[in-house]
C-alpha cells in the first residue's frame, strides 16, 4: 500500500473498514449468500446505469473457476482524471469511497449513486481483490486493489478503440462463510429480470468454472409485457396479450413514470413484482397499494355495471386471485422503509398509480367486454371458495373445542409452554412417532406422528373445504394451534405469533416416500401456512444414511462420501477388523436412542431450514410439481433428473 494518503483517504479507509466489520448492515447476510449475490447486483448496477443513461447495450458476467467473478459493460468508462476534493483519480475514488456515485455531481451520474445501493466501493471493501480495467479516451487503464484499498496505482496499459469497464472481483473468504460459491441460477433468474425492467438491454453470463462452460444470454425488446407472459408461460390466461398500462405525472423533483403489465390466469396465487427505478420492492409499498385500490374499485365497478354480481362486493384478494402484474416506477427521488429498499414510501406514488390503473382498466374492459367478464367469473368463483373454506375452517375449529380443549389426541405434547424453546416433529408414520417419543427431549420436543401420505392440497385449491376436512390436516392445524389461510387481512389466518411452537420439523424416511411425503407437507405450509416459511419456522430433519460399526464403536454417515471417510479412519485404527455398515432405509430401523443421538438431539443433529427465495418461483415449482399438467411434469423431472444422485426405491 503507498503511503501517500491524505486526509480524504483516510475517511475513505474508515469507510471501507466499516463495510468489512459490518457487511450484514450494507450488503446482506454473509453467511447464506445473499450478501455474495449482493455484491453482483452492486457491480451490475453500475453498468445497468450506463444504459440508462443512453452508452451501453451489453453487459457480460463472467463466473470463473478461482471463484472471482467479472462484470463487463460497453459503457463510457469511469472517468480517469484526478478528482479535485481527493487528488488521486476520478477512479480510485469511485472504487473506495463509499456511495462515491453521489459525491460526482455531474449529473449523468445521479441515477445510480442517488438511487442504487451502496456502490462498488462496498465490493470491493469485502474482495480479497478487485480488478478493474478502464477503456476510455483510446487508452487502457488497469489499478487493483485489495481488501478495498489500493494496491497498485491506476496505470496506463495499452490502447483501444472501444470504451468500457471490466471489474472483476474475488469474495474475501475472512468475510463470507458457508456459501462460497455463486449460484448459477440465482444470477441467471436476477439478470433475466434486469434484462426484462431494461428492455432493450442485453445480459450475457458465462459459467466458466467447469470446463464445460455454459452460457446464456438475455435480450427483451418486450419489456416487462414479454416478462409477464414469460411468467404465465405455463399457464392458461384468460386473456392472451398482457394489459398495458403506462402513465406520467409531474412532481416538484421531476417526472413519476409508472408503467404496468397485468395479466390473469388460471392460478391461485397472485403474484405482482414492484420496482422502483429497476430495484425490485420485494415488501410493495405505496405503488403496491395504489394498484390494489384501483384493481379492487375497477372491477367491483365494472361488475356491478355489468349486473355480474349476486351478493356483496368483491374483495381484493377475490380480484387479485391468478393475477400475475409487473410495477415498475420511475421516480427522481424516492423513499424506502430500509436500506434496503424492500418497500416504497413515497406517498404520492399511491394516487399516482391508483389514478392510472383505475383509467386504463375501465377503458380496458369496455373495449374487451369478453375479458372483462371473465376476470370477473374468476374472482366471484374466488370469491364463492373463499367463503366455503371460512366455513369448513370454522367447523373444524368448533370440532376442535368439541373434543376438548382442542388438542389432538395423536400428539405427545412437550412440558415447556414457551414457544421459543418448544419444537414439533412431523413424523412419518407411527413405528418413527413411537421411537421419536421415546427417544425425544420431553420437555421441549412434542411429536406429531402422521399416518401415510396427507392431501395434496395443490390439486384441491379449487375446493379448498376438501382440504380442511383432511384429517392428518386438521391434526396438523390444531397442533400448531395458529389458524390457517395466508389472507393476512382475515380473522382465523394463520399468524405465526400464535405458534405453539417455533421450530415445525419434518422428519420422514430417507426415501422416495419419504421425500414425496415431505413435498406434500411443504405443499400445504406454502398454500396454507407460508409465514410460517417465511419466518424460518420450518426444518427437515436430517436422519444418518448409515450406520458404521466397528466393535463398540458406532459412527454414522449422512452422506456416501462421508462413508467412505469414516470408513477410512476406523480402518486405519485397527487394521484387522472388517467394519459393519448398515443402510438406514426408514427412521423404524433406528432404536429411540439412535434416533435422538443422530437426529433429535439439539447439540448434535443438523437441519436445513426451508427458506423462499423467490415467492413466484416457488409457486409455480409447486404448480409443476404437485399440480394437474402432467407433461409439464415429466418435463421437469426429465430436466432435473441429472441432478439426483441418491434415489433409493
Ligand atoms: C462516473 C461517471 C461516469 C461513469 C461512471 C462513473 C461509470 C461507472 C461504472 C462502473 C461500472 N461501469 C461503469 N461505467 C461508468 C460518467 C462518465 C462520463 O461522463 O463520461
Amino acid at each position: 500500500m503507498s503511503d501517500d494518503y491524505g486526509a480524504g483517504s483516510i475517511q475513505v479507509l474508515e469507510g471501507l473498514e466499516a463495510v468489512r466489520k459490518r457487511p450484514g448492515m450494507y450488503l446482506g447476510d454473509p453467511h447464506d449468500g445473499s450478501a455474495l449475490h449482493h455484491c453482483i447486483w452492486e457491480v451490475v448496477d453500475n453498468s445497468v446505469d450506463e444504459h440508462l443513461a443512453g452508452h451501453n447495450d451489453v453487459v457480460e458476467v463472467t463466473l470463473h473457476p478461482d471463484r472471482s467473478l467479472s462484470v463487463r459493460d460497453y459503457g463510457r468508462g469511469i472517468p480517469v482524471d484526478t478528482h479535485q476534493e481527493f487528488g488521486i483519480s476520478a477512479a480510485e475514488v469511485i472504487m473506495t469511497k463509499l456511495h462515491a456515485g453521489g459525491k460526482f455531481d455531474n449529473s449523468s451520474y445521479k441515477v445510480s449513486g442517488g438511487l442504487h445501493g451502496v456502490g462498488v466501493s462496498a465490493v470491493n471493501a469485502v474482495s480479497e481483490w478487485m480488478d478493474v480495467e478502464i477503456h476510455r479516451g483510446g487508452a487502457i487503464y488497469k489499478q487493483r486493489f485489495e481488501a478495498g484499498v489500493r494496491a497498485t496505482d491506476l496505470v496506463k496499459t495499452g490502447s483501444c478503440d472501444d470504451t468500457g469497464t471490466l471489474i472483476t472481483f474475488k469474495p474475501d473468504t475472512t468475510i463470507f462463510t458457508n456459501i462460497l460459491e455463486f449460484d448459477f441460477d440465482q444470477i441467471d433468474s436476477r439478470l433475466k429480470e434486469t434484462s426484462f425492467l431494461n428492455a432493450g438491454l442485453k445480459i450475457i453470463i458465462n459459467d466458466e468454472r467447469s470446463d464445460e462452460h455454459h452460457t446464456v444470454e438475455h435480450h427483451y425488446e418486450g419489456g416487462i409485457s414479454e416478462f409477464v407472459k414469460q411468467i404465465n408461460a405455463r399457464r392458461e390466461t384468460l386473456h392472451e396479450e398482457p394489459i398495458l398500462i403506462q402513465g406520467e405525472k409531474e412532481i416538484e423533483k421531476g417526472p413519476v413514470t409508472v408503467e404496468l403489465a397485468l395479466q390473469w390466469s388460471d392460478a391461485f396465487s397472485e403474484n405482482i413484482y414492484c420496482y422502483t427505478n429497476i430495484i425490485r420492492n420485494k415488501d410493495g409499498g405505496t405503488h403496491l397499494s395504489g394498484l390494489r385500490t384501483a384493481l379492487t374499485s375497477s372491477i367491483n365497478g365494472y361488475a356491478k355495471k355489468k349486473n355480474l354480481l349476486k351478493n356483496d362486493g368483491l374483495s381484493g384478494d377475490d380480484v387479485r386471485e391468478g393475477l400475475t402484474a409487473i410495477v415498475s416506477v420511475k421516480h427522481p427521488d424516492p423513499s424506502f422503509s430500509s436500506q434496503t429498499k424492500d418497500k416504497l414510501v413515497s406517498s404520492e406514488v399511491s394516487g399516482i398509480v391508483q389514478t392510472v390503473v383505475y383509467e386504463k382498466l375501465n377503458e380496458f374492459f369496455e373495449e374487451n367486454p369478453g375479458v372483462g367478464k371473465q376476470i370477473v367469473d374468476k374472482a366471484v368463483l374466488a370469491s364463492k371458495a373463499r367463503e366455503a373454506a371460512r366455513k369448513a375452517r370454522d367447523l373444524t375449529r368448533r370440532k376442535g373445542v368439541l373434543e376438548g380443549g382442542g388438542l389432538p389426541g395423536k400428539l405427545a405434547d412437550c412440558q415447556s409452554r414457551d414457544p421459543s424453546e418448544c419444537e414439533i416433529y412431523l413424523v412419518e408414520g407411527d413405528s418413527a412417532g413411537g421411537s421419536a417419543k421415546t427417544g425425544r427431549d420431553r420437555r421441549t420436543q412434542a411429536i406429531l406422528p402422521l399416518r401415510g401420505k396427507i392431501l395434496n392440497v395443490e390439486r384441491q385449491m379449487h375446493n379448498v373445504a376438501k382440504v380442511f376436512q383432511n384429517q392428518e390436516i386438521q391434526t396438523m392445524i390444531r397442533a400448531f394451534g395458529a389458524g390457517v389461510g395466508n389472507n393476512a387481512d382475515d380473522e382465523g389466518s394463520f399468524n405465526t405469533e400464535k405458534l405453539r411452537y417455533s421450530k415445525l420439523i419434518i422428519m420422514t424416511d430417507a426415501d422416495v416416500d419419504g421425500a414425496h411425503i415431505r413435498t406434500l407437507m411443504l405443499t400445504f405450509l406454502w398454500r396454507f401456512m407460508r409465514p410460517a416459511i417465511e419466518g424460518g419456522h420450518v426444518y427437515i430433519a436430517q436422519p444418518p444414511l448409515y450406520q458404521l460399526s466397528k466393535g463398540k464403536v458406532n459412527r454414522y454417515a449422512f452422506s456416501d462420501e462421508e462413508r467412505d471417510t469414516i470408513i477410512e479412519e476406523l480402518r486405519g485404527e485397527n487394521e484387522g477388523a472388517k467394519i459393519g455398515v448398515q443402510r438406514y432405509k426408514g427412521l423404524g430401523e433406528m432404536n429411540p436412542e439412535q434416533l435422538w443421538e443422530t437426529t433429535m438431539n439439539p447439540e448434535t443433529r443438523t437441519m436445513l431450514k426451508v427458506t423462499v427465495r423467490e415467492a413466484e418461483e416457488t409457486n409455480r415449482m409447486f404448480e409443476t410439481l404437485m399440480g394437474e399438467d402432467v407433461p409439464e411434469r415429466r418435463a421437469f423431472i426429465e430436466r432435473h433428473a441429472k441432478e439426483v444422485t441418491n434415489l433409493d426405491i
